[in-house]
């Protein structure tokens, strides 16, 4: 059976990332996904990122999350920022994501789709319909088969992203940019209630995390996967 793509996403320091280890580990070790794949095997878990999930991918990050921060002169145009995301995004379905999901894995991947409408849409204010269209081409019409969404108050996020030191590109843009991007998410999460499942994330990572392990083991055995 082919694999699953479960995205997570959420404003700067949200709390993806810690949330997306936490989950890969558990479910290596839960043993939820062991009737799944060839007899006897197990699926691959597969934990990815965008942007930089492929070799390429990690050029263009550097490029879109460093520039301006350390030598480089030049700002980033909004057009060509959306170019680049969707040149990372068309790599890694092309190189990982798709050949990927043909072996079965589970790939589990920090940030999709939902981001480019969030920040560029939204964010930046760039037409949602050209996002949509350019999506489309990036991801070849590969959607997630599950996005969780952590949602927090971007003032909040941001004030734990920026605990950790210098703050990236991205995370240079003001308290409204990201307010907006917030409500990208809101609105996204509206529009498809079967795909994108809010997971409160102002709580402790602890109480996130069984959040999250209870909506996946739901929806393997939804899937037909695994015994959980
Ligand atoms: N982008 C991306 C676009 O503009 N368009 C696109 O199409 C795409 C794909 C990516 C940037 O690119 C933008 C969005 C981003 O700006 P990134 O480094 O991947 O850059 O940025 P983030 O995904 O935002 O990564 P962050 O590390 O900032 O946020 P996370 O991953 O959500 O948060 P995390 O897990 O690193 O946690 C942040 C801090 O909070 C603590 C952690 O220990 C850590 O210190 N924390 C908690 N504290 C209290 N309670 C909890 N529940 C906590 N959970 C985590």
């Amino acid at each position: 059976m082919r694999g699953k793509l479960i995205v997570f996403e959420g404003v700067e320091g949200s709390g993806k990332t810690t949330q997306l280890q936490r989950c890969s580990q558990w479910l290596e070790a839960s043993g939820l996904l062991l009737r799944l794949g060839a007899v006897g095997t197990r699926r691959q878990i597969v934990a990815t990122r965008e942007p930089g999930g492929t070799s390429l991918g990690i050029g263009l990050r550097k490029l879109l999350l460093e520039a301006g921060i350390h030598s480089t002169p030049q700002p980033i145009e909004d057009r060509a920022e959306l170019l680049m995301y969707a040149a990372d995004r068309a790599q890694h379905v092309e190189e990982l994501l798709n050949p990927q999901l043909e072996l079965g894995a589970i790939i589990l991947c920090d940030r999709y789709t939902d981001s480019t409408v969030a920040y560029q849409g939204y964010g930046r204010g760039l037409d949602l319909k050209l996002i949509e269209q350019l999506n489309q081409i990036a991801t070849g019409g590969l959607e997630s088969d599950l996005t969780l969404w952590l949602d927090i108050e971007a003032e909040i996020g941001l004030k734990r992203a920026r605990q950790r030191g210098s703050a990236d590109r991205m995370e240079q843009a003001d308290l409204a940019f990201h307010q907006r991007v917030q409500q990208g998410f809101a609105q996204l999460a509206a529009s498809y209630p079967q795909r994108i499942v809010r997971i409160d994330a102002s709580q402790s990572e602890d109480v996130v995390h069984g959040a999250i392990q209870e909506i996946l083991s739901q929806r393997f055995r939804e899937w037909g996967l695994g015994n959980g």
